[in-house]
């Protein structure tokens, strides 16, 4: 779906080839999701507050997954300054800066989704991360939940032993494809676009995606049973071009850091309804068969996962490291807190 030389001809056709300078008033924010995504509404609520609070100065062009690449591609526009401001999730991203791969761990975040949201809003590895961020001349805007992982697949899945052989589709970051061998599954990373074919020629037997995603892709049509193990969040991360965002005046910078802060609870209520909603109508629209782990069948799971957290130490070095035990404290000490206040 995007050949290198159709993505340079659809950045040239959308006049990206422009000189910074020239750039200054309208950023281009690239998207890994479709038209009615959670990406995208948080992307048309973006626009809307930068036009109207830089007074029209500034214009922001907002590009569908589709329009420019895949996740990784978008990834590299950034990197070079070509596009200024693009979703960029850990579940492709941790190939590049492998730290980020951590907030793809199973069993790590809240069954409290609420608690992930305040962690992650203020976590003291964020300076840690951002400093990961930097070294590929990325900024770092933003880490925002989406919706637990689900899975889908041809077959149902109770226990460990379910996946056995199970070819699954991943995001195509290795600590994911090490996630699924864990549980005795034969993961298969590959983009998002391919993922439907894929299902529907039986190349792969299932995927894994927040329920938002797996209704506006329309997986659900091609597979028969969807398993909700609350094992992940999908958690992205909004960044910018580095030399985009320290080339900006003081308070341009200033307006993206208060408007990212100022979108949180927005988005975070977006993508709780998206799910919600989006189960209905995959509900309404098929026979699939939806169902729940319970706890014993979910501690299988999560027993099995633990030992991928030493390959992700492995990978991410004694800064990953870092991240993951803070993240682990600040996650256990807010589920304590709140358990003790209620
Ligand atoms: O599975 C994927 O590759 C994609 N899934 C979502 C929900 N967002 C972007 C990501 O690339």
């Amino acid at each position: 779906m995007f050949k290198k030389a159709g993505l340079v001809a659809a950045i040239a056709a959308a006049g990206i080839f422009t000189s910074s300078i020239a750039m200054a008033e309208t950023w281009r924010f690239a998207l890994e999701e479709v038209e009615g995504s959670v990406q995208d509404a948080y992307a048309q609520e973006f626009k809307k507050r930068i036009e109207e609070r830089s007074d029209g100065e500034i214009t922001v062009e907002v590009y569908p997954y589709g329009s420019l690449g895949t996740s990784s591609q978008l990834t590299e526009l950034v990197q070079q300054d070509a596009i200024q401001l693009a979703f960029a999730s850990p579940g492709h991203l941790a190939s590049v800066i492998p730290e980020t791969g951590v907030f793809t761990l199973h069993f790590l975040f809240s069954d409290d989704n609420e608690i992930n949201e305040q962690v992650l809003a203020d976590t003291e590895a964020r300076p840690l991360l951002e400093e990961a961020y930097n070294e590929q001349n990325l900024e770092l805007l933003g880490v925002i939940p989406e919706g637990w992982m689900v899975w889908t697949a041809n077959r149902a899945i109770k226990n460990p032993q379910d996946m056995e052989g199970f070819k699954i589709r991943t995001m195509t970051s290795p600590i994911l494809v090490e996630s699924y061998r864990a549980y005795g599954a034969n993961p298969s990373p590959m983009p998002y676009a391919e993922v439907y074919s894929g299902l529907q020629l039986g190349q792969i037997d299932g995927q894994v995606n927040p329920i938002f995603a797996i209704e506006e892709m329309s997986f659900y049509e091609v597979q028969d049973y969807m398993i909700q193990a609350k094992q992940a969040q999908f958690i992205t991360t909004l960044v910018a071009a580095q030399d985009f965002y320290e080339g900006l005046p003081e308070e341009q910078r200033t307006m993206i850091d208060e408007i990212t802060n100022e979108m949180r609870s927005f988005i975070f209520d977006k993508q709780d309804q998206f799910n919600e909603e989006r189960l209905q109508t995959i509900e309404e629209n098929s026979d699939i068969q939806v169902s729940t782990l319970t706890d014993e069948q979910r501690e299988a799971f999560r027993e099995m996962s633990m030992s991928v957290r030493d390959t992700f130490i492995e990978q991410a070095g004694e800064r990953g490291k870092k991240i993951l035990e803070t993240l682990d404290q600040e996650l256990r000490a807010a589920e304590e807190a709140k358990e003790g206040s209620s």
